[in-house]
Formats: structure tokens, C-alpha cells, sequence
């Protein structure tokens, strides 16, 4: 541990290092150790994307801190799933993006080579019912971590996770990183703004500060709220009688859908170039909900039209039609490409729903 730096544990260490107990840090991270390991930040380490990362970063060796909200630790059942595994391995903080005393205080303490910003309001409909909130969290959040590094570590390395909702209504397909934005959700609005300040700390203050425009990316690990695990859930509930309908919204909106395993090592690539530059992340594919919904039916030999029942509650004031991105600049200057295609993606997450409540 470094000098005057409170001690972190995982999130079994934190509570009773927190009441004093040091001497297990200093035999576990020698001096030696801690000074050969990269240090990774990761904000929404307990998120879909934040759990691969984590794993990703662990396996090359960094050490990987993350900050959590405090009642994911007095519920870490219901909150950590995803990093359960890994909890032993990684070092957890309580802390809040939307405070920036403790986001100071924790890149001060730690140093991290690499800031991965994560954490955000990132369901696109709840931010039509609660704007204000949606703005102030990825907003504020992502100011506060970039001032943080500028003034505790400008040496660290920071991703900022943005997101192809930034295009919105498109004119052309696919886009690219030269693409203007037309943001149709205040989420979309939220991360151009994001974007815009990750630029200017790299342009003014010469941060090494890049961000990502990640197309939607799902896994077994996704939040049930996003359409996909909506579906591939009610698939597994329908196939096993535990439900009996699923209810959905637009099924003609097209995404370009990729696996989030493939699109943190996205992330990682882009903080390892010489330059610091913004990346479209995608697979050059859209696909509709309808194809979705079908794949998932017909892989459990069902029909979706006996199961699907159209809400039009479920719709959005604005909606962003039709999403597909153009990798090549990071296919070209990273080497990076999608592993998993669509198909194998719907497939994946409708046997992992399917395992997970036969159980
Ligand atoms: O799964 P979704 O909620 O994802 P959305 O809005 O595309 O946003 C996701 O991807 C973004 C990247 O472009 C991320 F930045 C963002 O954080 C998030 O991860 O909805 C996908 C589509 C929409 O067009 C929606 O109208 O599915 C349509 N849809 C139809 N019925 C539904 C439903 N979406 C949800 N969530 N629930 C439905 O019942």
C-alpha cells in the first residue's frame, strides 16, 4: 500500500480493514508487487461491462479497484452477481460518482494508471421519466472524474463510455467516428455532453483521455430492463411454464448488437495506443427486436407470435429507429473485431436464462 493510503480491501476486507485492521495489506501487497501491477479504475465495476472488464484486466495482471454504491455492500447478494466471483481479487470502494470529494480522495489514494468510467444512468427509457436525474448523474459524473484525475492524477489514463445513442436519428448508415450526433433521449443528450467534456480536459489540459462509442453489447450478464434480456428471460420463463406472455414495445427499431466480452477488450486497447482517440465499437450489423424475439423463440421451438403481446406503453417518445456501426478505424488502429455474432449472442443468453432458472 502507498503511503497514507487508507486501505482497500475487497469487498469482505472493507468492512473489517475499515475498522482498523492493516496488517493483512502490507503482507499480501509487498511494496515490490504493488509497484510492478498497472492499476485499474473502474467506475460501475458491478455492472455488465464493469464485470468483464474487471475479469480482462485481472487476467493481465493489473490490480483492479472499483467504486460501488454504498448499498451495494449492504446488499451485495442482490448487487454484486456479477463480480461475486472475482471479489476476492479486486478492491472495492464505497463512493458515488455525483460526489466529487470522494472520487477525489479515491483516485488521490489509489494513483491508477488507467480510469475506466463505467458508471452512468444507462436506461435509455427511464431517462424520458426522469431527465433530470439522468443529466446530473452522466453529466455531472463524468466531470467529476475527469477533474479528479486532472488534479490528483493527470498522469492516469482515462475511457469514457459513450455510446452510439449519441447518433440517434440518423441520416447515414452505418456511422462512423465522423458521424454528427443527433441525440433523441436525454441519455443520448447525456452522453454527447459526456463525450464534449472528455474531449476538451484531453484538448485543454492534455489528459490522455479517449471515449468509446460502443453499440449495444448484451450477455448473460445484462440488466433485465434492456430488451434483449427482457426477451431472452421471458423465453426461458415461457419454455419452462413459468410465464405466459412477453411484453414488448417497437419491434422494427434495428440495433447493431455485439457481446460486451468482446467490447472490453475494446476499451482496454484504446487506453494502450500511443494517441489518445475516440473509436466507434460495433459489428457492422443491424438487426431488428423482431429477429431478436424470433431467433430466441425458435431456439427453444416455440412460436413468438403465440407469446408476444404489443404494449404500446412500452414505446418511446422518440425513438432512435435504426443503429449500425462502422468498426474499421479500430478494426485498422487496434486490430480490435467482434467474436460473437448475432446469433450465437441470442443463442448464448437464452441457454444461460434457461440454465440459471432451471436451477
Ligand atoms: O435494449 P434497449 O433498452 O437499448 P437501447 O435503448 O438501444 O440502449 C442501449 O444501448 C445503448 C447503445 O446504443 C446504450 F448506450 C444504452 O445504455 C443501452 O445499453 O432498447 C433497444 C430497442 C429500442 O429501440 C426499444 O424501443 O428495443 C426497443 N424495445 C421494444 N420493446 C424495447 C422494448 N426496449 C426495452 N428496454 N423494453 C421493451 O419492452
Amino acid at each position: 500500500m502507498e503511503p497514507g493510503e487508507k486501505p482497500i480491501g475487497h469487498l469482505y476486507r472493507y468492512l473489517p480493514v475499515a475498522q482498523g485492521k492493516r496488517d493483512t495489506d502490507k503482507k499480501e501487497f509487498g511494496p515490490l508487487k504493488e509497484k510492478k501491477m498497472k492499476k485499474a479504475f473502474i467506475t460501475g465495476i458491478d455492472g455488465q461491462d464493469g464485470s468483464y472488464l474487471a475479469e480482462f484486466l485481472l487476467e493481465k495482471g493489473y490490480k483492479v479497484y472499483g467504486m460501488i454504491r454504498r448499498v451495494a455492500i449492504e446488499d451485495p447478494e442482490h448487487h454484486l452477481w456479477r463480480i461475486r466471483h472475482i471479489l476476492d481479487k479486486i478492491s472495492l470502494f464505497p463512493g458515488s460518482i455525483e460526489s466529487y470529494p470522494t472520487i477525489y480522495k479515491n483516485i488521490q489514494k489509489i494513483k491508477p494508471d488507467e480510469c475506466y468510467h463505467l458508471a452512468a444512468q444507462s436506461f435509455v427509457s427511464y431517462s424520458f421519466e426522469d431527465e433530470f436525474s439522468t443529466l446530473n448523474i452522466n453529466i455531472n459524473g463524468t466531470l467529476n472524474v475527469l477533474s479528479a484525475i486532472k488534479e490528483a492524477s493527470p498522469k492516469c489514463r482515462f475511457y469514457f463510455a459513450a455510446s452510439s445513442e449519441m447518433f440517434g436519428k440518423v441520416r447515414h448508415t452505418p456511422q462512423n467516428e465522423l458521424t454528427p450526433f443527433y441525440p433523441r433521449s436525454p441519455y443520448g443528450i447525456s452522453k454527447v455532453a459526456g463525450f464534449e467534456l472528455t474531449r476538451n480536459y484531453r484538448e485543454a489540459y492534455g489528459l490522455f483521455a479517449v471515449s468509446g462509442i460502443l453499440f449495444n453489447h448484451e450477455s448473460p450478464r445484462r440488466g433485465f430492463e434492456f430488451v434483449t434480456r427482457k426477451i431472452t428471460n421471458a423465453v426461458a420463463e415461457i419454455k419452462l411454464g413459468q410465464a405466459e406472455e412477453l411484453r414488448l414495445g417497437n419491434l422494427d427499431a434495428k440495433r447493431d448488437w455485439g457481446f460486451s466480452g468482446d467490447y472490453v477488450k475494446a476499451m482496454w486497447l484504446m487506453l494502450a495506443q500511443d494517441k489518445p482517440e475516440d473509436y466507434v465499437i460495433a459489428t457492422a450489423e443491424a438487426h431488428s427486436v423482431r429477429e431478436f424475439v424470433k431467433i430466441a423463440f425458435d431456439y427453444v421451438g416455440l412460436n413468438w407470435k403465440d407469446y408476444v403481446v404489443i404494449d404500446k406503453t412500452l414505446y418511446r417518445p422518440a425513438e432512435v429507429s435504426l443503429l449500425m456501426g462502422d468498426y474499421a478505424k479500430a478494426r485498422k488502429k487496434l486490430g480490435w473485431k467482434p467474436t460473437v455474432k448475432f446469433e450465437e449472442l441470442v443463442r448464448m443468453m437464452v441457454e444461460a436464462d434457461l440454465e440459471r432458472l432451471s436451477r
